[in-house]
């Protein structure tokens, strides 16, 4: 069983001009004390998307583990650590076989039979949301509230991720009610440093 951190920052490239500017937060975040970071690209082609994982693995080396959204052959091919799937994605067992048994792999859930399911594979972790309402996703899930964090802590051991409209003022609720770990995009925009020193602090 893997042991996650309890800040899982996830860089969105849509936020960012330039891989530049998503390496500068990289580097901030990991300054601030994040070591969990997901790639994630919704917008643009395989090479493109090729091209800035590798530019952000060659910053982050081995400082910080790096999970690549969606994409297990592009995980391979930036040398990342892990993939994290949706539920449109390959299933978690293709992802497994394209990974190999000791990479990260972690799925996306957004209800009670979701969550089931994704215990009976080998993810090594679940993640579950939105919790709040959030801007960063096109056609979110219904909103699951704290009240489904409780309901996905139930029915899992695996270690548990909560994502979407997770913040400083609230994510201490959010671990209350279960979870091991938060994955945020746009609470750590504006000053990743401080922002994750922040979250971190409040976590401990
Ligand atoms: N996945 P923010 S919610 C990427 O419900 C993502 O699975 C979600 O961004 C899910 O911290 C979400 O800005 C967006 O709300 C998280």
């Amino acid at each position: 069983m893997i042991t996650l951190p309890q800040l899982y920052a996830v860089l969105d490239s849509s936020v960012f001009p330039d891989a530049e500017a998503l390496c500068s937060s990289a580097k901030e975040l990991m300054a601030g004390g994040v070591t969990l970071l997901q790639y994630r690209n919704k917008s643009g082609n395989a090479r493109q998307m090729l091209d800035q994982a590798r530019q952000l693995k060659r910053l982050i080396e081995d400082s910080a583990k790096l999970i690549m959204n969606d994409r297990a052959d592009l995980c391979i091919a930036a040398a990342f650590d892990g993939v994290h799937v949706g539920q449109d994605d390959l299933s978690p067992e293709s992802a497994r076989k394209v990974i190999g048994p000791n990479r990260w792999l972690g799925i996306s859930t957004h209800n009670p039979e979701q969550v089931a399911e994704a215990d009976q594979t080998s993810a090594d972790y679940i993640a579950v949301g939105p919790v709040f309402a959030t801007t960063s996703k096109q056609n979110p899930d219904p909103i699951i509230g704290l009240d489904g964090v409780r309901r996905a802590r139930a029915l899992t051991r695996k270690p548990l991720v909560a994502i979407g409209g997770i913040t400083r003022s609230n994510c201490r609720s959010v671990t209350d009610a279960g979870a091991d770990s938060v994955a945020v995009i746009s609470d750590l925009i504006l000053e990743p440093r401080k922002s994750a020193e922040e979250f971190l602090r409040i976590l401990r």
